[in-house]
């Protein structure tokens, strides 16, 4: 490639870039802002994609609360897609800890998500195995969690 065509190159990609800022976000760019006393599910990283209020995790429900998912094959983000297997970031902004697992039925390795805090990138954060101690393999439970549960957690499981 000369001199040439190299900005040129340039140039269309800055002008791709100015147009894409120049498009007014919509719906698929707002993303969901987490209430207080919530605990919200985003498919993608930083609290951003289609986002899942689950009125069984949260207190703030009232009676449909229950504290857990036993399994999100049936449980939706707001585009109706499962939460199974792609749950990418978290905020809880509820009293509860979140205990939040690979497997359903509260198995295999786990995250803790304190009350008032969130992971933002689930690639992060500590995983834990189920006797509650760090597990010393590389682990990450983005795209993978399957079963969740609130209340006051250590690492190994939650009480109500
Ligand atoms: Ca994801």
């Amino acid at each position: 490639m000369n001199r040439r065509s190299i900005l040129t190159g340039a140039a269309a990609a800055a002008m791709t870039v100015a147009g894409a800022l120049a498009v007014a976000p919509g719906p698929a760019q707002a993303a969901y802002t987490c209430g207080q006393q919530q605990v919200c599910f985003y498919k993608d990283y930083n609290a951003t994609g289609t986002a899942s209020v689950q009125a069984r995790l949260n207190r703030s429900s009232g009676t449909a609360f229950v504290g857990y998912i036993k399994d999100f094959r049936n449980s939706h983000y707001t585009n109706g897609e499962t939460l199974q297997d792609s749950i990418s970031s978290i905020v809880n902004n509820s009293d509860d800890d979140m205990l939040l697992y690979d497997e359903g039925n509260f198995g295999g390795p786990r995250v803790l998500i304190p009350r008032h805090s969130g992971l933002r990138n689930l690639d992060s954060g500590t995983v834990y195995g189920p006797n509650g101690k760090p597990v010393t393999y590389l682990y990450t439970l983005n795209d993978r969690a399957t079963s969740a549960a609130v209340g006051s957690c250590t690492t190994t499981a939650c009480t109500r």
